[in-house]
């Protein structure tokens, strides 16, 4: 009977309703039940009639995807806004991309559900919405009668008067999911490996969206486990399309999320002193390099799931040692002299490496906090003193503080709290978030960017115990960035404000703050001289397919200081890095976390003679991601990581070498394990890029 293929349609709705899931709250009020549903499949009209389209809507989690007028809640904007649908219907049916089987607009709607990729829609919420993110399974919770209220009542969506969408009320205590202690164990790891780096340890929101109980006990489970299963177009990774969580996983995760969070512990400079381990101390260490390789052309290379860093000599491109650091190892910079390599691990590890000896070893380690991204070193040597290789910063997500310790030793020597209250509401916020810490080159200071409260803290290391921290307001939700070419100005994304601030380091204010496209991600960025506006800093997008540049010569250029002078459109959105170097004719950009498989290893360059569009874009291997480029010390050479799986042998990763004058490939340096982040000793030393 007809009641599979309705059910099929329901998964349609349901995935495309489901996006949008309610968010809502019971006590419906729900728009007069509509009278006719019209013409071929439908059967059961009378019974379908006497159902509560609000409650049918809100059983399958449509509005957490989805704004559905008169369905309380209905305000999700993963999917397509059907507030015109019954209208829209007949136009993407008779669009040219329509390839299902419907013949008039009922049949689509039903057919949305039973088979959502029948047609996807052109627009979700300003980005193109995306096959495979509807559930395929959802009209297995309906009945041949339901599927049809429910289709009946997207058909009357033609923008005429219905009940107001309503804010999702807070459902009444105590019916979040329960979960096994195990259950309970299991979803908090895979929270803290998959989820936390977005949306929070407490789940406040930064990157991705708050998942607190108030936000995810309206969707319900199968919404949630659907956006978790699937992704969404905005960034929210398809964690099961990719084979990283199963369909059980995505469920028990949902259910997780409706629980309230448990609070992680704190950790005091004294349980740091116990994790902290010298193995080499400076006193038995060489006071010149053991080695005659050029250690100044060194990368160290994340290779993340290993919990490792390789030294590879860019010479020779051999890999010189590998060393234990921390699990998932997220950065590497190196000390002011370019000797130790310092590397932060998610797991807040910071290991210390010596590339004078004779192989290049981990001479101590650290522990000072349970999650982490960002360490540096300091750098000032000046009328103030000499701080080259004296300290390093770290900074962490949980405990939300920085650490300052021995930057030859990694002794802890002071902790500082980065809870605060946040720049423009002035609300108490319990998880500020370190996210890019620099070396200012001008001043004993360094740049502490605290994502949540959207501050940006000056912090004078001169008397650490003692220290000076100058607060600027600045913009929600701070995350990384890079020096301009002068390394006056530090230019760092507030990546969901759409906005990259700029700070004058030697004014110590915000200089100006840049309106940018969606989501943008420098890394560190690229500094280059645009053949018209002069010298450009530049950022990519994780939410759109574009590089732009960004004035910042304000003395020689002030009419195109801090504007955005260029946009040029990219193969796709998810990119995370761009690169350049002084001597390059080209500006490198990844699109790693791009969602169709081709692009996330597709690179491309820019000509700086002719910045309005690529000048060539390729993939740069047959499986993984291509992720972050590098230049040698003499920016001759490109290296580009292909990020595979630790768990498909042969397929793990490798790094492509490119000659950066042909763009010829030169070498790969085959066999790592999910090679990410690749920093030139040279280059991470005076801030080259
Ligand atoms: Fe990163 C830089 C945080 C995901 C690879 N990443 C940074 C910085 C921050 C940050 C705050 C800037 C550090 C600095 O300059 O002091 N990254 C986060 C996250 O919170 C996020 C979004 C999620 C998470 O849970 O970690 C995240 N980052 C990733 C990845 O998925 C990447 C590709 C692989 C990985 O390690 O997990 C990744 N992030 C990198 C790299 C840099 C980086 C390679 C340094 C770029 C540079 O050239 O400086």
């Amino acid at each position: 009977m007809v009641v599979k293929s309705l059910k099929i349609s329901a998964i349609l709705i349901a995935g495309v309703l489901l996006l949008a899931a309610c968010t809502s709250a019971p006590q419906p009020v729900p728009p007069e039940p509509p009278t006719q549903v019209s013409a071929s499949p439908m059967p059961e009209q009378t019974a379908a009639e006497e159902l509560d389209p609000a409650a049918l809507f809100q059983r399958g989690g449509c509005g957490a995807c989805h704004i559905i007028p008169g369905i309380p809640g209905a305000v999700g904007k993963i999917g397509p806004d059907l507030s015109l649908i019954g209208i829209l219907a007949e136009e993407h049916l008779r669009s040219a991309g329509y390839q299902g089987k419907a013949a008039n607009p009922i049949e689509f709607l039903l057919e949305s559900i039973t088979d959502p990729d029948a047609f996807i829609a052109p627009d979700c919420h300003g980005v193109p919405c995306q096959a495979g993110m509807m559930s395929s399974t959802l009209a297995d919770l309906y009945s041949t009668a339901e599927l049809e209220a429910m289709v009946a009542y997207m058909s009357e969506l033609t923008g005429g008067e219905t009940a107001a969408v309503e804010e999702p009320a807070v459902p009444a205590a105590g019916s979040a999911p329960e979960l096994s202690d195990d259950e309970f164990a299991k979803a908090s790891q895979i929270f803290f490996d998959r989820c936390a780096g977005c949306h929070g340890v407490l789940r406040h929101g930064a990157t991705g969206p708050a998942l607190t109980p108030d936000k995810t006990l309206p969707k319900g489970t199968l919404a949630l486990a659907s956006i978790i299963f699937n992704g969404t177009p905005r960034g929210m990774p398809d964690w099961g399309k990719q084979g990283v969580l199963s369909q059980e996983e995505a469920e028990l995760m949902a259910k997780f999320i409706q629980i309230e969070p448990p609070a992680p512990p704190e950790m005091s400079l004294a349980q740091m002193r116990e994790f902290w381990q010298v193995f080499v101390p400076v006193e038995e260490r060489p006071t010149e390099p053991q080695h005659s390789r050029d250690w100044e052309n060194f990368f160290a290379v994340t290779l993340r799931d290993a919990g490792q860093i390789a030294v590879i000599d860019g010479d020779t491109h051999e890999v010189v040692e590998t060393v234990d650091t921390g699990y998932a190892v997220h950065i590497s910079r190196m000390s002011a002299t370019g000797r130790y390599v310092y590397t932060i691990g998610r797991d807040g590890k910071t290991a210390l490496v010596d590339l004078w000896m004779e192989k290049p070893t981990k001479v101590a380690e650290i522990k000072t906090c349970y999650d982490a991204r960002s360490v540096e070193v300091s750098k000032y040597q000046g009328d103030l003193g000499d701080f080259n290789d004296r300290y390093a910063i770290i900074g962490c997500y949980w405990p939300p503080h920085f650490v300052i310790v021995d930057g030859l030793t990694l002794e802890p020597l002071k902790v500082i709290s980065t809870r605060s209250y946040t720049y423009d509401t002035d609300e108490y916020h319990p998880e500020p978030r370190v996210a890019a810490v620099v070396a200012s080159h001008f001043k004993p200071q360094w740049v502490v960017n605290v994502k949540e409260t959207g501050q940006i803290w000056l912090v004078d290391y001169t008397d650490i115990h003692n220290p000076t921290i100058k607060m600027l307001e600045a913009e929600r939700f701070l995350h990384d960035g890079g020096w301009d070419a002068s390394l006056r100005y530090f230019l760092v994304a507030a990546n969901n404000a759409n906005r990259v601030v700029v700070l004058d380091a030697l004014e110590e204010r915000v200089a100006a703050i840049v309106d940018t496209p969606a989501i943008p991600h420098p890394g560190r960025g690229a500094n280059w001289i645009d053949p018209e506006f002069g010298p450009v800093w530049s950022t990519s997008h994780l939410g759109e397919g574009a590089l732009i540049a960004i004035g910042t010569d304000p003395e020689n250029h002030p009419e195109s200081a801090w504007k955005v002078v260029r946009n040029i459109p990219l193969a796709g959105g998810g990119s995370l890095f761009v690169k350049t170097h002084p001597e390059s004719q080209w500006i490198w950009v990844d699109h790693a976390l791009n969602s169709d498989a081709a692009i996330q290893r597709t690179i491309c360059v820019i000509a700086k003679s002719n910045p309005t569009e690529t000048y060539k874009c390729w993939e740069a291997a047959d499986y993984g991601r291509a992720v972050h480029m590098e230049y040698n010390r003499q920016g001759t050479e490109v290296w580009v990581s292909i990020w595979g799986r630790a768990d498909e042998p042969g397929r793990t990763g490798e790094i492509v070498v490119y000659d950066d004058r042909t763009l010829e490939e030169i070498a790969r340096i085959p066999n790592l394990v999910t090679p990410t982040g690749k920093f030139n000793v040279y280059n991470t030393v005076n801030d080259i890029y």
